[in-house]
């Protein structure tokens, strides 16, 4: 084997990205050049976390290209070309349309990575959070005011034993670090009405608090499956006694 394919056991290299979107209302300049249905023009995107404090976009301050290959939209069947392959960053589609669903996302690791691919699904979000369930969105014209939709999610890309030759590829380009306090505590999904100043300009940014609330929430939520499962092992076992009871009646009838 060759020396570089040799992997570094016991290591663990990890990238954090952010998988989503963000959406506004299409101008009625903009409407006028858009098939007729269309009323949104939004960007699906597979960036760094990190976000370049210059800019308004919502993470990208790194280029993804030293260890992403490939990466896969596969958007909703009634958009031509419904599979679009992005082989070099930005790792984006930008399109108009009318509606939301979900999007399929698939990321394809440089060969040297030696990685199988990693698919992550988002649901396009067009419409701003409302309050109150069952509301339904809001109109366009009150959504205009509310600005830009972003409806982003937080992740790391883990390379476990990773190649000797990769490893040294990773550590050449580390990423920017998440700035620890968010200088604009705006929320990410920054078209939650409440937080107006949101879409007055604030830009959602990640931070390592926000990085330590996700690990609380996969934490918590495994709990929840862990106690679910107990519940549903308890009713099971209810219910096999249940099963032998009635058995036990049919054969003595
Ligand atoms: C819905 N399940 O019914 C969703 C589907 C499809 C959205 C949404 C563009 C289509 C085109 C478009 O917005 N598709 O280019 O004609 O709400």
């Amino acid at each position: 084997m060759a020396a570089d394919r040799v992997r570094v056991r016991g290591l663990s290299v990890h990238r954090p990205i952010i998988y989503g979107n963000s959406a506004s209302v299409l101008t009625p300049k903009e409407r006028e050049s858009a098939p007729d249905s269309h009323t949104h023009r939004w960007t699906v995107a597979v960036r760094s976390a990190a976000s370049n404090p210059n800019s308004d976009v919502v993470g990208g301050a790194d280029d993804l290209g030293y260890f992403i290959k490939r990466v896969t939209f596969k958007l909703h069947d009634t958009y031509q070309n419904s599979v679009r392959n992005i082989d070099k960053p930005p790792f984006e589609v930008s399109e108009t349309g009318w509606g939301e669903f979900e999007i399929a996302i698939r990321i394809s690791f440089v060969p040297e990575a030696g990685e199988k691919q990693m698919t992550l699904y988002h649901h396009l979000k067009l419409h701003p959070w409302v309050e109150g369930e069952g509301s339904g969105p809001p109109p366009l014209d009150q959504a205009v005011k509310l600005g830009p939709v972003h409806s982003w999610q937080y992740d790391e890309v883990v390379f476990i034993d990773p190649f000797q030759s990769f490893l040294n590829v990773l550590t050449s380009y580390p990423p920017t670090p998440l700035p620890r306090v968010s200088k604009k505590p705006v929320p990410y999904n920054a078209a939650n009405p409440a937080s107006l100043e949101a879409s007055r300009g604030g830009v959602p940014e990640f931070t390592q608090a926000m990085e330590k609330e996700e690990a609380e929430r996969l934490e918590a939520a495994k709990k929840a499956v862990i106690m679910e499962q107990e519940r549903l092992r308890l009713r099971l076992h209810e219910r096999e006694k249940e099963l032998e009871v009635l058995k036990q009646q049919l054969g003595e009838a």
